[in-house]
C-alpha cells in the first residue's frame, strides 16, 4: 500500500492541510516518515514552477499521486455552481488549467470545494446541471492526456452537493466519462456513510483516490475509526492507489504525520 501526505505550496487556509511553508523542508521530512508520495494542494498552477516541483519531489524518491485544488474555492471563490457565469467559467479554466501537471506526474486532479454550495436563489437542480456540465467539459479535455479527476463527497457541513457515496456514483452515471471517478475520505466517510465499508465495496473501481483521517480528523490512531477494517476493503476492490494523509496537525504536524504512518504500516494488509 502506498502512502501519501497532503502538502500545501502556498498558504492555506483549509486546517488540515497539515504541511505549509519551506516545500523542499517539508518534502524531506515527509520522505524521511517513509511516505511513498507527496498529495499537492496546488491553487493555481501558473503560480508554482512546475519544474522545480519535480525537481524536489523526485530528489527525494517521492511522487505526486494528486493534486488537490479546493484552494481556488477557498481563497477566491471559484466554484463550478456559482450563479455567476463568470465565476463559473473561471472554475472551469482553472481546473483544466491543471491538466498539463497532474499528466507530468501521473496525478488524479481532486475536485473538492471547487464544486461550490448552492448560492441562495438557485435550487439544487441547477447546480446540479452545472456540476454535471462542467464535470463533463473538464473531463472531455483530459481523456486523451490520462488524467483522471476525481470528485469527493463531503460532508453535509460543508457543502450541499454530492454527500455520499451513493451520491456520488449518480454523478459518475449522468457525467459519463471514464476519466472521471470519487475520491473518498473517511472523516466525511465518518459522517455520512451507514456502514464505510459497505460504501467502499459500492463504489469498487470507481474509487480514484483515497484520504485518510480519523473520526476526529487527527492522523488515523488518534481517534475511533478501524483502519484494518476499511482498508482490506479498499484493496479488496483491487484499488491500486495511493492512501493519502489529510488530517490536522494536531498536537502538531510533524507529530501528526509520524504517528500516522507508524498506524498505516502497522495494520497493512
Ligand atoms: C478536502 O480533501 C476535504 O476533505 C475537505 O474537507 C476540504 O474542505
Ligand atoms: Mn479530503
Amino acid at each position: 500500500m502506498n502512502l501519501s501526505i497532503v502538502l500545501s505550496t502556498h498558504a492555506a487556509q483549509f486546517q488540515a492541510v497539515a504541511f505549509k511553508g519551506d516545500f523542499e523542508a517539508n518534502v524531506a521530512k515527509i520522505a524521511g516518515w517513509g511516505y511513498d508520495g507527496v498529495e499537492l494542494a496546488i491553487r493555481d498552477p501558473s503560480l508554482v514552477d512546475a519544474d522545480e516541483l519535480e525537481h524536489v519531489v523526485s530528489a527525494y524518491g517521492l511522487t505526486v499521486p494528486a493534486i488537490g485544488t479546493g484552494q481556488a474555492w477557498g481563497e477566491e471563490g471559484l466554484s463550478f455552481t456559482s450563479d455567476d457565469p463568470v465565476v463559473r467559467a473561471a472554475a472551469i479554466e482553472r481546473i483544466k488549467s491543471h491538466v498539463p501537471l497532474a499528466a507530468r506526474f501521473n496525478a488524479v486532479i481532486i475536485l473538492g470545494l471547487i464544486r461550490g454550495i448552492t448560492p441562495e436563489g438557485q435550487t439544487h437542480e441547477q447546480s446540479m446541471g452545472y456540476l454535471v456540465e462542467a464535470l463533463q467539459e473538464c473531463s472531455a479535455v483530459a481523456v486523451e492526456t490520462g488524467v483522471r479527476f476525481a470528485l469527493e463527497p463531503l460532508n453535509r457541513y460543508e457543502t450541499d452537493l454530492i454527500h455520499t457515496v451513493a451520491h456520488g456514483l449518480d454523478l459518475v452515471e449522468r457525467v459519463d466519462a471514464e476519466n472521471f471517478g470519487l475520491l473518498l475520505d473517511t472523516f466525511h466517510m465518518n459522517i455520512e456513510e451507514p456502514v464505510i465499508e459497505d460504501s467502499i465495496r459500492a463504489c469498487g473501481d470507481r474509487i480514484f483516490h483515497f484520504h485518510v483521517a480519523d473520526s476526529n480528523r487527527w492522523y488515523p490512531g488518534a481517534g475511533h475509526l478501524d483502519f484494518k477494517s476499511i482498508l482490506d476493503a479498499l484493496l479488496a476492490t483491487g484499488y491500486q492507489g495511493y492512501v493519502s494523509g489529510e488530517f490536522m496537525p494536531r498536537p502538531n504536524a510533524d507529530t501528526a504525520a509520524e504517528r500516522a504512518i507508524v498506524h498505516l504500516r502497522a495494520i497493512q494488509t
